[in-house]
């Protein structure tokens, strides 16, 4: 049996996904570049900076802009996101998820987050659900991002378990490579045109029960 979940945040655990694209995707096009939700799929799971040079790249603009401007426009998107997220309270959590934190907590479950995102655990705060987690890695701790495995390993560590005694559940391409590379075994919430037909997938969080994982794992 499984001994841990490492959570993804964005995209799992609340919509937050939605408000990243839409701050990008103004940044993007304030700079006179096009960015459809396609390209917004490699984005998903990439910290802000490697977030910023992928768009920076596909706009062709990555020689015109000085580390000035590449701080300053990590900085404004962010900014534009948190403005977007102030309201978020523990009805933006995605259905299923608070049961299955209850449920993982009542079966002795560890429970991590592993976010690429540095607003994590202001967010989980305004869920009112930090309590459930044994433990936050700050993505700024690991030496490389997702696709890199670095911050599933740090997580698993962290509760005081083995890789592959872990379940990781993520929504990014990014973060599905991770999960794979780091040894836990993944489970995906999206589309297999987007995250592979390899993994077992759920298109909707509130199937994602605790249940759901015992059978899975089991298979
Ligand atoms: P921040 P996750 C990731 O979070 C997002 O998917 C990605 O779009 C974002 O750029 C990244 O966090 C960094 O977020 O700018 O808030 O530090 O999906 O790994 O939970
Ligand atoms: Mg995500």
């Amino acid at each position: 049996m499984f001994k841990g979940v490492l959570f993804d945040l964005d995209g799992v655990i609340t919509d937050t996904a939605e408000y990243h694209y839409h701050a990008w995707k103004k940044l993007a096009n304030d700079l006179g570049i096009d960015m459809d939700r396609e390209f917004n799929e490699k984005l998903k799971g990439v910290s802000r900076e490697d977030s910023l040079r992928l768009i920076l790249e596909h706009g062709k603009q990555t020689e015109s802009i000085s580390t000035e401007e590449f701080t300053r426009l990590a900085k404004e998107k962010n900014e534009n996101y948190i403005e977007m997220i102030q309201s978020f309270s523990g009805k933006d959590i995605f259905p299923g998820i608070l049961n299955l934190l209850k449920e993982l907590k009542e079966n002795n479950i560890k429970i991590a987050l592993a976010s690429a995102s540095k607003n994590g655990p202001m967010l989980l705060d305004k869920m009112q659900i930090s309590d459930y987690f044994d433990a936050i890695v700050d993505p700024a701790s690991v030496p490389a991002g997702k696709p890199a495995p670095d911050i599933f390993i740090a997580a698993a560590k962290a509760l005081g378990l083995k890789d592959d005694e872990c379940i990781g559940i993520e929504d990014s391409q990014a973060g599905i490579a991770a999960i794979k590379a780091s040894g836990a075994f993944p489970i995906g919430v999206g589309q297999a045109t987007d995250l592979g037909s390899d993994i077992i997938l759920v298109d909707k969080t509130d199937q994602l029960t605790y249940a759901f994982l015992k059978t899975t794992w089991s298979e």
